[in-house]
């Protein structure tokens, strides 16, 4: 089994900790599990977690964090929903002496105003599933189709650098179309439907490169609809790991998606933990595996573990 999506062993007690927590929203599966993994790993080691729902507004994660702020907790979490625009809030966090910790995405602010992030490499992420697609095409010709995620946020930015950094130097493989589809399954479709419009009801697409699962699955809807085989006519690659995609692989509808724990918040807290113990400093990036699935990876078996724990 692998290890990514397991809970620590030895989960520290840190009752009489309050931790804020500003989520994004619930735009994706993904996102669903880590709010509820999130939750799960505050309750074993007894923190109380105030969690805030920002409904994809970063004006509605900046007036949470102020609160927590204001309310005293001994630290914040926050996924940020886009890059930029963070400075001020998190400097009256630390002039509060609050450590902040990141989960799942980035900022552009300076790196000492938060105690650590906890993220995958989407870098990394963009560059499994862009290798993937040049090793399955071969020589042939392919013309890919982007479902970008949420403009202005670490994983759109870094998922789409990735990807063209692995196809950079095949020149069968291009980028034709590209578009947001902000994390969401239908705007996923909706974009898809576009994309198949635009090129002879999709007989110029050969790919769909999906910045996560749940736009795939919405691109696989479209695919359909539009009397194609998702899968065989046009493959799609994504990149989370949910429950869902592994339906649509075991379907033969989904060729391959690259996992993302949800479980960020676990080594965030043994982090906190440990600086509330003694002051340790953890390291400034803490990074979560990037694994590549396929139809090989027993995608029946891999949907019924998730499931299993909840996701
Ligand atoms: O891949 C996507 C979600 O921030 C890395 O956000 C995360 C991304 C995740 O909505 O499904």
């Amino acid at each position: 089994l692998a290890t990514a999506l397991s809970t620590a062993a030895f989960a520290q007690d840190l009752s009489g900790k309050v931790v804020g927590f500003s989520q994004i929203g619930s735009e994706s599966g993904w996102r669903a599990a880590e709010t509820s993994v999130t939750k799960q790993q505050a309750e074993e080691r007894g923190v109380d977690l105030k969690f805030a729902d920002a409904q994809q507004k970063q004006e509605n994660q900046i007036k949470a964090i102020r609160g927590f702020i204001a309310q005293g907790v001994d630290a914040i979490l926050v996924a940020p929903v886009v890059a930029t625009g963070w400075d001020d809030v998190l400097k009256e966090a630390k002039d509060a002496e609050i450590p902040v910790v990141l989960l799942d995405r980035g900022v552009d602010a300076p790196e000492d105003l938060y105690l650590t992030s906890v993220a995958s490499d989407q870098v990394e992420e963009g560059r499994v599933a862009g290798n993937w697609l040049v090793g399955d095409v071969g020589t042939e010709p392919c013309n890919i189709v982007e479902l970008q995620g949420t403009v202005g946020s670490t994983p759109a930015i870094n998922r789409k650098k990735g990807f063209e950094e692995a196809i950079a130097g095949h020149d069968n493989l291009k980028i034709t179309q590209s578009q947001t589809g902000d994390f969401t399954r239908s705007k996923g479709k909706e974009v898809m439907e576009a994309f198949i419009k635009a090129t002879n009801n999709g007989a110029d697409i050969c790919a769909v490169y999906a910045h996560n699962d749940d736009m795939a699955v919405g691109a696989i809807q479209a695919i359909k609809d539009a009397g194609l085989k998702p899968g065989t006519d046009i493959k799609v690659v994504s990149i989370d790991g949910v429950p869902d995609i592994f339906t649509a692989i075991a379907a033969g509808e989904a060729n391959a998606t690259v996992e993302l724990t949800p479980n960020m918040a676990g080594p965030a807290f043994d982090a906190l933990a440990k600086f509330w113990a003694d002051g340790t400093e953890p390291e400034k990036f803490i990074i979560t595996e990037s694994k590549l699935y396929t139809s090989a990876d027993d995608p029946q078996g891999e949907y019924d573990r998730r499931k299993g724990l909840g996701y």
